[in-house]
């Protein structure tokens, strides 16, 4: 990346912005853990020199890093999304009792309408309950300035800084004026000092009382903060909004006076009063929990809120409208786009895994990841998927439930980045308490579902760099696993067969499932022979749909197309695959009984 200087206006994604005002704040240490909406920061801070930027195996690791980097000085970042900061969340916790010296800024992504994400958190709450201040970005710009703010409030306050970005915030674009880079005024080095580094109850303790004087002046802060504003307007409707939701207010109501929050956490009390006592009726409008509207009910200020405002999924201007005018907004007739279902891509090694498991009739205890979309139809096999790194904890559970009946029956599916990230602990204990559940981790090489980023089993680092590569079968082996097998899931014959010989040991086992993600460039420079449908054979069963690859396609025919095309007129289609599609994955010759699909001359 060209690194422009001041005076210069770029279009940057809220991610991209909050990446530049991290590198303006001079962050020399920043760690993340991918997911979407968060994912593209780290990959943009990784394109500036001068800091180091990594990809850690969970969001705890990297929170623990960039607060070690603070405790030396530095100014340090870690970024998840909103379930990320669940992870993070003890060491978090106790980092709001240390406190920081580098100033230290935790960017949490949230994700209302769950676009994919398995829960709709809200994180503001996170604030509260850590006692961390929170900022709340509205836009590029503001995400960019909020993040080089954060920095210099960690550090004048002696506390970490979140940042909460949502979806439309991380992912839309804006005009962002760059700045030069700024000079840390703190200096590098670790300075021993036990009471506030060293969280025993007797430092916590007084650890404790800093945190609540820091609130007080926190709270002091927010009172005078330009990022908290008011906008007057037509004082018959004042509404108290902040983060993306300013912009839906501004959009449906730009007469409306706006009491602007671009601090979530804590709130300006004296601010809120002097609003409210200046308009006739007063609104909250907020995405998701009703945060800021509880914050003014206890202030014992009248307001509506969540008995108009959609408490599920993301704002848009004409639901706020609609809300607070109670008038119908005028609607705009959706597109129309055919339906797409998620689904996995022509020649995913998991699609060939699951096609085998499907076989041995299993319970599977699944995990978060690609593999996920193998719960929807048709493949439809997979049975739980809590959050990342259950599903081992979970097949071991429904084995101490179900005890004996339980053999074979039971399997926990998990991906590579995912069993790094949390699926080790759960196999310990698999292990350590007598289990006998058959994990199979599926080693495609990459943590696909946020797009293809690097772990510690790919051997490379953010950067593309080579590193030491983790080695499952000897970590599992290592973790007491005696029986550890590798397959290529794409060999459907020894695939089914080592499944079906652990899923009926008497003790835990573990099948790597190792094949690539076809996504990754490597594998597309492999270009693996693609295969054909020979029409003539082809009686229209439909067997080859159960796999739901993108790739097979059915053309219907008339009665008299079929009978022109040499087939019964009660044929209603023939399958055609999709050359540009295929992956040459091999799974589809395995379920044609008519031998009707065949290797494509080249
Ligand atoms: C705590 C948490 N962090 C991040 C995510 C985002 N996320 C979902 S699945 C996944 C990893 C997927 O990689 P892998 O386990 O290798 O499976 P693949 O998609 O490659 O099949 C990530 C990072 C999440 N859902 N929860």
């Amino acid at each position: 990346m060209t690194v422009q200087t001041q005076g210069a206006i770029r279009l940057f994604s809220g991610n991209e912005a909050i990446a530049r005002g991290a590198y303006e704040a001079a962050v020399k240490v920043a760690a993340a853990y991918p997911g979407t909406p968060s994912t593209e920061i780290l990959e943009a801070l990784a394109e500036y020199g001068g800091l180091h930027a990594e990809w850690a195996p969970n969001e705890k690791v990297a929170v623990e890093v960039a607060l070690g980097a603070s405790m030396a000085g530095a100014r340090a970042l870690a970024a998840m999304k909103h379930v990320g900061v669940n992870v993070a969340a003890d060491p978090i916790f106790t980092a709001s009792y240390t406190g920081v010296r580098g100033g230290l800024v935790i960017v949490s992504a949230d994700d209302p309408e769950m676009h994919s994400s398995q829960n709709e958190q809200d994180n503001r709450h996170y604030a509260m309950a850590a006692k961390i201040p929170m900022l709340e970005p509205s836009d590029s710009a503001e995400a960019k300035a909020y993040t080089k703010l954060a920095f210099a409030l960690s550090e004048r306050f002696d506390t970490p800084v979140f940042l909460r970005t949502t979806t439309r915030i991380s992912h839309g674009t804006g005009a962002v004026p760059l700045g030069e880079v700024e000079s840390p005024t703190v200096p590098l080095g670790f300075v021993e000092e036990p009471a506030k580094w060293v969280m025993l109850p007797v430092n916590a303790r007084r650890r404790h009382v800093v945190v609540e004087a820091r609130m007080r002046a926190l709270r002091e802060f927010a009172e005078t903060f330009e990022g908290n504003r008011i906008e007057w307007g037509d004082r018959s409707l004042g509404i108290i909004t902040a983060g993306v939701a300013y912009q839906y207010v501004r959009e449906a109501f730009p007469e409306a006076s706006v009491l602007k929050l671009g601090l979530a956490h804590p709130l300006p009390e004296r601010l809120l009063r002097e609003f409210a006592a200046g308009v006739e009726r007063l609104v909250v409008v907020e995405e998701l929990d009703p945060f800021i509207e509880a914050h003014v009910k206890a202030l014992g200020i009248r307001v509506e809120g969540k008995e108009r405002i959609p408490l599920l999924g993301e704002l848009n201007p004409r639901i706020v409208r609609q809300a607070v005018s109670g008038e119908a907004a005028p609607l705009r007739e959706p597109a129309a786009v055919p339906n797409r279902p998620p689904n996995l891509c022509a020649g995913c090694p998991h699609r060939s895994l699951f096609y085998a498991l499907n076989k041995c009739r299993v319970t599977v205890a699944g995990d978060i990841g690609c593999s996920t979309l193998s719960a929807l139809p048709p493949l439809k096999s997979m049975d739980t998927c809590v959050c990342m790194g259950a599903s081992i904890g979970n097949a071991f559970g429904m084995e101490k439930a179900l005890g004996a009946s339980a053999r074979g029956k039971v399997v926990a599916v998990i991906g590579d980045s995912t069993f790094v990230h949390s699926g080790i602990t759960g196999l310990i204990n698999l292990v350590y308490n007598k289990g006998f559940s058959t994990v199979i981790i599926l080693d495609n090489g990459t943590t696909a579902m946020t797009g293809a980023q690097d772990h510690p089993g790919t051997g490379k680092t953010l950067q593309g760099e080579p590193a030491p590569r983790l080695d499952l079968a000897a970590l599992c082996r290592a973790i007491g696993v005696e029986h550890v097998s590798t397959v290529n899931p794409h060999d459907q014959a020894e695939t089914e067969a080592v499944l079906r010989r652990e899923l009926d040991r008497d003790a835990p086992s573990v099948i790597i499932a190792r094949a690539s993600c076809v996504l990754l460039p490597e594998h597309r420079a492999e270009r693996r022979p693609t295969y054909e449908v020979i029409e003539e054979l082809c009686n229209g069963c439909k067997a080859c749909g159960t796999l739901g690859c993108p790739a097979i396609e059915w053309l219907p025919l008339t009665p008299e197309a079929a009978v022109a095309a040499g087939k019964k007129p009660t044929q209603q289609g023939i399958v055609r695959i999709n050359p540009f599609l295929c992956d040459g994955c091999n799974l589809c010759p395995a379920v044609c009984k008519m031998r009707a699909m065949v290797e494509a001359a080249r």
